[in-house]
């Protein structure tokens, strides 16, 4: 029997369910809630699909990195502005399997291969491939966001052994066009359809802190959650301060208790969705992590390098987790040396 819990539209709702149906009042008064209702509420849902005490851990490499013909503002790797990343080729399939095996040494259970490409090639995607069928080999899931595909592209990946595609919508339909305009969110949700359509599982969010309103987060929200499927990854990016990329103008980090109360509406909107506190960890607190990971988070990118910009240190990640009591992939990983102070048990003021 699923749960109920009591909208504050004033609907019983399966927790368990999801709904494609979204209104923006719902999910306005869902974000309007009292704090420790929204948060309540979030964690029931949480509850009722996930175990709230475990962490999925991923990890991302580059596999090709700048000289992208795309124009998103907030991207270090498109050739439109001056950044400091230098443009590479496509790596070798060897270096991306090394490079995952020690991912999954140190505690990852998923391995994002990225590329700075408007779409793929065919003859790069036969390279994807193969290293998509090595990864998957050594026991890892497998993700990949190589920009727009075909149907075809999509199908082929899956049959190398492709687990996850990552594309993400980035913001509202309404702020959409202040920030990219070589691509249109049209040609997003045409490729999440051939993703969704080869038999891909679909990683789909997006990013806050670019200077959006709380109204295009919760667009945002409401554009994944009424897809025809929801997303089974939601990565929520804060954006990674990128010098030289137009993004810089607008920019504003979100209030705290903002981002955690916008966690929770996703956790509520999307409740059977892996909801990912992705890029921007690196400003975070060990509070705030905390906290979203109450409302619902349940995933994160480990390593100190995301795809071009920071990311917490892994080991101050474990024991992040450790003091929280959160299981995760880590936990196979011995001994990641936790400093004597950090640990609540070991701390006068802890
Ligand atoms: N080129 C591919 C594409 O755009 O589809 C894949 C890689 S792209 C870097 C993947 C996602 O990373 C973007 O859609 C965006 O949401 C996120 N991202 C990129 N730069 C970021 C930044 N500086 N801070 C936070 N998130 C960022
Ligand atoms: C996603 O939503 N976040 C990841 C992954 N998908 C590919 C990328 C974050 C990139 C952060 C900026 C950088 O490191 O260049
Ligand atoms: Fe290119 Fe992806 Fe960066 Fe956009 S986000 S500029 S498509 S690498």
């Amino acid at each position: 029997m699923n749960k109920m819990f009591v909208a504050p539209t004033g609907r019983d709702v399966p927790a368990n369910q999801p709904r494609h149906d979204w209104q923006r009042h719902e999910a306005q008064a869902l974000y309007d809630l009292p704090f420790a209702d929204l948060i309540f509420q979030a964690q029931s849902v949480h509850r009722s699909n996930f175990d709230p005490n475990h962490v999925e851990t991923a990890s991302l490499l580059s596999i090709k990195t700048g000289g992208c013909p795309e124009d998103c503002g907030y991207c270090s790797q498109s050739a439109k502005y001056e950044t400091n990343v230098k443009a590479t080729k496509l790596m070798d399939r060897e270096t991306v399997v090394a490079t995952a095996q020690r991912a999954k040494e140190a505690g990852a259970s998923r391995f994002c291969m990225a590329a700075a490409w408007r779409n793929p090639k065919d003859k790069d995607l036969d390279r994807v491939c193969e290293m998509v069928s090595a990864v998957k080999d050594l026991g890892l899931e497998t993700c990949a966001t190589l920009g727009m595909l075909t149907g075809d592209q999509a199908k082929r990946l899956q049959d190398a052994g492709l687990d996850f595609y990552n594309h993400n919508v980035d913001t509202s339909r309404e702020f959409y066009g202040n920030i990219i305009s070589t691509r249109t969110m049209e040609d997003r949700i045409e490729t999440l359809a051939h993703a969704r359509h080869a038999g891909l599982k679909v990683c789909c969010g997006g990013i806050v802190g670019m200077g959006e309103q709380v109204e295009d987060r919760l667009g945002m929200l409401m554009l994944l959650a009424n897809l025809p499927h929801h997303p089974e990854s939601v990565p929520i990016n804060m954006w990674n301060e990128v010098k030289g990329v137009p993004v810089n103008a607008t920019a504003e980090r979100p209030d705290p208790i903002a981002l955690v109360r916008m966690i929770a509406v996703a956790r509520i909107m999307m409740p059977q969705s892996v909801v990912r506190l992705s890029a921007g960890r690196q400003y975070m607190t060990d509070e705030l992590q905390a906290l979203c990971f109450v409302a619902g988070a349940n995933s994160i990118f480990i390593g100190d390098v995301l795809l071009t910009t920071g990311n917490p240190q892994t080991n101050r990640d474990a024991v992040l987790l450790d003091r929280l009591g959160i299981t995760s992939a880590l936990d196979d990983v011995q001994p990641y040396p936790a400093p004597e102070a950090a640990h609540p048990r070991n701390s006068a003021i802890g």
